[in-house]
């Protein structure tokens, strides 16, 4: 008997930067991605501030979703899928962000999408902002340190809460809002990242410019939760977070206060603000660490207060460990902090996987703030191999999938409210840290390589037929 609600919405996830491409049709503007040319684990990709059209960006073309998203969505729905996770690219809708008129063409590509996922029964679950700044933004602001951002943010969100409110219900504000507590969050997440080119990894560090931003990202949020909350009442508004889940190293009492501050810092400061509505005591503890002084105004926390989200949602890929020894090994990975954990293996990619640390999330995560929790992301990004008959035998990564659900339901099993699951990049899509497609997370092969090649072409992976026994089992066949 499935421990999962009978309406489990189970589905899979992806963002309009990372597989739409059109970058540039039907009055589009160009958003931060599409100034990231491509890169690998070992070389970091770069962003520039012109367009070279000596340079390859990865984000131009992407699986160009944009003209075969009929047909992707349909084998969504063979799966079984419930729910569908995708962004809005702002930049298709306010090409520089501060147009008075939204683009009406922008307008109707969503409205197809929209009504697609409508024929076939499926829900969208839409993320207003998935590292989709418009670089105009990036240019004249630096990104969210302009509080100019917070208007331009709500005008864009009421122009598509009021299209889309026949055909959208599900609403999350921020991608992985916390990526801001991170150097390389500059780029793809606050923006901060003015008149600067170069490798995405070594972004001259301002902790002012990125803790300012997230604050102005933490009152755009809660204005239009509060303003969806009263315009629109049948809406549900949830928050992001890339939980990167640590581990003290050893029992010493070091690691563990060392780890404590960790995931103060990387997993609770921005949920704890935007769920409970509050800076939590501990925050000025890291604002003066990092030699933070924030600008709030008069009326900010008020408005904190009045725009708390409806329920949690979380990336999950990976943990890591904290040790308080200078000699201990830290993690590779292009996005980790953290040392290696000796009990568990890592992805290509250098990402350790732990399924059970999800388990122990959700328990925190539910625990903590006692709303509802879906988990948005979560999957394995690795290289896939097309076999002579044309298939892609990825048992590597069913044996993920299936590792996390098991963990996902037990942590019901005590309790946690889960409200749905939707693995990563259900469709081959490019890297956000990378800008690669050898990174695949995809049920489905989309026939695309790193140097821009490749006829588009669409293939069941051997995990489409299991996720789809998965989701019509809800759960149970695993
Ligand atoms: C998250 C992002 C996604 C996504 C995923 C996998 O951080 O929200 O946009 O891409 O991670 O990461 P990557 O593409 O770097 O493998």
């Amino acid at each position: 008997m499935s421990v999962f609600r009978k309406d489990f919405l189970w589905g899979g996830a992806v963002a309009a930067n990372q597989l739409e491409g059109a970058w540039n049709l039907d009055g589009k503007g160009d958003s931060v991605p599409d100034h990231c040319t491509n890169g690998t684990y070992e070389t970091p990709k770069r962003i520039t501030v012109e367009i070279k059209p000596d340079q390859f960006y990865p984000s131009h073309e992407a699986i160009d979703f944009y003209h075969h998203y009929e047909e992707d969505i349909k084998l969504f729905a063979e799966m079984g899928f419930k729910v569908f996770r995708t962004s809005i690219n702002w930049t298709r809708i306010y090409p520089t962000g501060e147009e008075t008129e939204p683009n009406e063409a922008g307008l109707r590509f969503y409205d197809g999408l929209f009504e697609c996922c409508k024929k076939y029964g499926i829900e969208p679950l839409v993320t207003l902002s998935h590292y989709e700044l418009p670089y105009a933004l990036v240019a004249k602001y630096n990104g969210w340190e302009g509080r100019e951002l917070i208007a331009l943010f709500e005008k864009y969100c009421h122009t598509v809460f009021e299209r889309y409110q026949d055909k959208v219900k599900y609403w999350l504000t921020f991608n992985e809002i916390n990526a801001g507590t991170m150097p390389f969050g500059a780029v793809l997440s606050t923006g901060t990242v003015k008149g600067y080119e170069g490798s995405v990894m070594n972004v001259p560090d301002d902790p002012q410019a990125r803790y300012q931003a997230m604050h102005h990202q933490f009152v755009a949020s809660a204005r239009v939760v509060k303003y969806a909350h009263e315009h629109y009442p049948q809406f549900k508004m949830g928050n992001m977070i890339c939980f990167i889940l640590s581990y003290p190293m050893t029992c010493n009492p070091d690691d563990v206060l060392l780890n404590e501050k960790v995931m103060r810092r990387m997993n609770w400061y921005c949920s704890d603000v935007m769920v409970r509505g509050a800076y939590p005591s501990y925050a000025k503890s890291i604002w003066d660490e990092a030699g933070v002084r924030l600008k709030i105004e008069d009326g900010d926390l008020e408005t904190l207060k009045e725009g708390t989200v409806d329920f949690y949602t979380l990336s999950y890929y990976m943990s890591n460990a904290q040790s308080s020894d200078v000699h201990a090994e830290k993690i590779g990975g292009n996005i980790g902090t953290g040392h290696k954990n000796p009990y568990l293996k890592a992805s290509d990619w250098g990402w350790q996987i732990d399924p059970q640390g999800l388990h122990f999330a959700l328990n925190e995560i539910y625990d903590r703030y006692g709303i509802p929790i879906m988990v948005v992301e979560n999957g394995l990004g690795a290289k896939d191999t097309l076999e002579e008959d044309g298939s892609i035998i990825d048992d590597y990564r069913i044996n993920y999938l299936r590792a996390h659900i098991e963990e996902m339901a037990k942590a019901v099993e005590e309790g946690v409210d889960l409200m749905g699951y939707t693995p990563w990049g259900c469709i081959d899509l490019v890297s956000a840290s990378t800008g690669e497609m050898a990174k695949r997370y995809g049920f489905i092969y989309v026939e695309k390589y790193d140097d821009g090649t490749g006829s588009l072409a669409r293939r069941k992976k051997k995990s489409f037929d299991w996720y789809k026994k998965v989701i019509e089992s809800n759960g149970d066949i695993l």
